[in-house]
């Protein structure tokens, strides 16, 4: 095997050879000037050449101790890493501990040139924001560097900083260290958050015979995934942890999920609350049983949080875009092996609460998707899909189109009286999908009752905003950000908007969400003025 090169021989101290032992290299590390110039002139010079671009050189300039011992680490795999430091003694701690380090003043030309700097080299120089960078860039430049990047890792803003810089050194490339690791940090330092949490509701289900993982009604993908997360979560089997709803499942494509993943949702009575010794609930919060349930040991969701209750646990996060993706994170913090199924569910769910990315997705959705995407099985989720669509709903898709109205992006129709209620959420989400569709308002009547279905694309106006305003006081009005629902009896319809035709009906609507976006529209520009000051 050929000896990789260390270090110019004329270059002093060099403990490159404690690295050769603990990173030794497959390619031969190439000195700079036995490579002939790249100038096409002599064969075989672009292999060498490549090989030098392999192991890139890196000067970097810093004078804290933390900093180049980070950048050390960092740097190390994929460059050749050298300080240049001007204090002596720490120049010396460094050497002793392994560092490649040469001491002199970075504002010297000279300094630059005996550490060999050339075009190639990359030029790292750490600004605390206390003194000025200036003579340093000048002496690299002046020595030849092209690649200069200044790491700002100290106190005021990086943007003045890079902006101070960009006039006189317009190639320098300004990067804070903040932005650098700052997010990686804090994913890091929430997985332990986390971690710290799930450990603490898995201890305490841990002694119950008997487990019981409540969802809302008529379970959606998500919750019947975030039920099947939770067993995973607690380790526990369909025996030992039922999952429940008391009304099940009616949609047809969650039929066919509950078909193809095996998934058992258990009736469950109000009486039967009391065979279990702990009860969970997710994707769902205990307001939404009213009297039936007195007592919840955890609770997992993303939607708003619901004043009124107590929860041993609770983990409630209205910025996720599913349950899932919370769930995700918890089988992902204390190291529990996904099952596939459980996988395929959740990935199923966060497709479908965030349809397909489209609507009120946080990075951390997607962070969870392309966790979960390489232990699902795909074809299963294809198959799952593929029953969304179907004649009857393709029926009420027309009815919506010949009735709706489009005004302004929103969206709105009255689809009149309907067997089913899940033509209505479908119908809302359908036309979302259209090109300048960014709000849906979808109602249609159920047993005597109008149910609305908000949709909304964006993040600026907020769809269960808009349902409360209107209709809570007829009827019970919920949601997020990015979608909401409203049950209205009709009769307190009626008493509030007068007897209605279903082109009427479906005017009305439209009026509502364009009188509330008015009003958000002057609420916003209100925000926007700045605050006057007071003498
Ligand atoms: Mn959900």
């Amino acid at each position: 095997m050929p000896v990789r090169v260390l270090c110019d021989p004329g270059r002093p101290t060099s403990t490159g050879v404690r690295r050769a032992m603990f990173f030794p290299r497959q390619e031969p590390r190439i000195q700079r000037k036995n490579v002939p110039a790249h100038d096409g002139t002599s064969p075989g010079t672009k292999a060498l050449y490549s090989v030098v671009v392999a192991t890139m050189r890196c000067l970097a300039v810093c004078q804290d101790e933390l900093v180049i011992r980070m950048l050390d680490e960092i740097l190390l795999p994929g460059f050749e890493v050298e300080f240049v430091v001007e204090a002596r003694p720490l120049a010396r701690r460094l050497h002793e501990a392994g560092v490649t380090v040469n001491a002199g003043d970075p504002r010297r030309t000279e300094t630059w040139v005996k550490a060999d700097l050339g075009p190639s080299t990359c030029v790292i120089v750490e600004d605390n924001g206390r003194r000025s960078l200036k003579k340093i860039l000048e002496a690299v430049r002046d020595a030849g560097g092209a690649l200069v990047y200044v790491l700002g890792v100290g106190a005021g803003s990086s943007q003045d900083r890079a902006e101070e810089y960009r006039q006189e050194f317009p190639d320098v490339a300004y990067l804070s260290m903040s932005e650098l690791f700052g997010g990686p940090l804090l994913t890091e330092f929430s997985r332990s958050l986390t971690r710290a949490r799930v450990q603490q509701y898995q201890r305490y289900f841990s002694d119950a015979d008997r487990v019981l993982i409540m969802l809302h009604n008529d379970p959606d993908p998500d919750a019947m995934a975030s039920g099947l997360a939770l067993r995973n979560v607690l380790r526990r089997t369909k025996t030992t942890a039922i999952i429940g709803a008391i009304e099940g499942v009616t949609r047809p494509e969650n039929q066919r999920m509950v078909n193809l993943l095996d998934i058992h949702v258990e009736a469950i009575a109000p009486e039967m609350f009391r065979d279990y010794d702990r009860i969970a609930m997710v994707d769902v919060q205990p307001h939404y049983f009213g009297e039936m349930i007195d007592r919840v040991d955890l609770v997992i969701d993303h939607h708003p949080e619901q004043p009124g209750y107590t929860a041993v646990f609770k983990d409630i996060r209205p910025d996720y875009g599913s349950t899932s993706t919370i769930l995700t994170e918890h089988l992902r913090a204390v190291d529990v092996n996904i099952s596939e199924r459980a996988a395929t569910a959740m990935l199923y769910a966060i497709k479908s609460d965030t349809l397909f990315f489209n609507r009120s997705t946080n990075r951390v959705d997607l962070e969870a998707f392309s966790y979960l995407y390489p232990l699902a099985d795909a074809a299963l989720i294809r198959k799952m899909e593929g029953a969304e669509i179907t004649l009857e709903r393709l029926d009420y898709v027309l009815k919506a189109y010949r009735s709706g109205r489009l005004t302004d992006q929103v969206f709105c129709a009255f689809l009149g009286a309907s067997p089913r209620e899940d033509f209505i959420p479908y119908v809302a989400d359908f036309f979302l999908q259209l090109e300048d569709v960014k709000w849906t308002i979808i109602a249609g009547i159920v047993n005597e009752t109008m149910i609305i279905s908000v949709r909304n694309l964006g993040y600026t106006k907020n769809a269960g905003e808009f349902v409360r305003r209107v209709f809570a006081d007829i009827g019970s009005a919920g949601g997020h950000r990015a979608m909401a629902k409203a049950v209205v009896p009709m009769r307190a319809f009626r008493q509030k908007y007068g007897e209605l035709s279903g082109d009427e009906i479906g005017a009305k609507l439209s009026a509502l969400v364009q009188e509330f976006l008015a009003h958000e529209q002057v609420k916003e520009k209100e925000k926007e003025k700045p605050a006057s000051t007071v003498g």
